[in-house]
């Protein structure tokens, strides 16, 4: 089975790759930001928690995340492989994850990590906020969020380094080049 956790930092084409990634590999998508962004429209107690962290540019806090996740997959246990896009962001949200899919018996079969200079990120942010009126796409909440993933998400890099899952990959060149690289990637790997 194919699980493939997509990680980077915001605006590194997580959610752009992962609806290329589901489209040849027929796996089931995760992203915790659209999940989350579909509770705030429908006001829900946990879109209305969310709204407030996500437009401050923080994270939304781990048990909120993991149980939203949890429940995801007991939804979606025919799922032939998943896509995690944009989870985990935290350590203890790896964990949480490690063990919710050892008690499925199933298991990460890589994390394929997308790295992209800070200034390009921020300039594709502030095009996709006009495009979209998203409102963690302003400059302050920008810069905000690239702080909280270098305080918080970034370390994860190590933790999946360490466990032999981290499969680099460059984010900088088109949405098509970098895609071709995710294809090598996957198709070299043991599932
Ligand atoms: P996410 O929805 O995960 O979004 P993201 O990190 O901003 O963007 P992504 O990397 O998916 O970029 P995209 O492909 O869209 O998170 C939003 C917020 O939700 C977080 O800040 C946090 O508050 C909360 N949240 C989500 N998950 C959480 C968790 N697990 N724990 C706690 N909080 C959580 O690309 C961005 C733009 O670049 C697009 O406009 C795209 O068209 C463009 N682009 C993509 N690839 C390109 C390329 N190769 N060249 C040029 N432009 C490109």
């Amino acid at each position: 089975m194919l699980n493939i956790v997509l990680f980077g930092a915001p605006g590194t084409g997580k959610g752009t790759q992962s609806e290329l990634i589901i489209k040849k590999y027929g796996l089931h998508h995760i992203s915790t930001g659209d999940i989350l962004r579909k509770e705030i429209e429908r006001k829900s107690p946990l879109g209305l928690q969310a709204e407030k962290h996500i437009s401050a540019g923080q994270l939304v806090p781990d048990e909120l995340i993991i149980d939203m996740l949890a429940d995801v997959l007991n939804k979606n246990t025919d799922a032939k492989g998943y896509i995690f896009d944009g989870f985990p962001r935290t350590i203890p949200q790896a964990k949480a994850l490690d063990k919710l899919l050892g008690e499925r018996e199933i298991a990460i079969t890589a994390v394929l990590s997308l790295k992209v200079e800070e200034k390009a990120l921020i300039q594709r942010l502030l095009k996709r906020g006009q495009e979209s009126g998203r409102a963690d796409d302003k400059l302050e909440v920008i810069e905000n969020r690239m702080k909280v993933y270098r305080e918080q998400t970034d370390p994860l890099r190590d933790f999946y380094k360490k466990n032999g899952k981290l499969v680099n990959i460059p984010g900088d060149g088109t949405v098509e080049e970098v895609f071709e690289e995710i294809v090598v990637e996957i198709d070299r790997l043991p599932f």
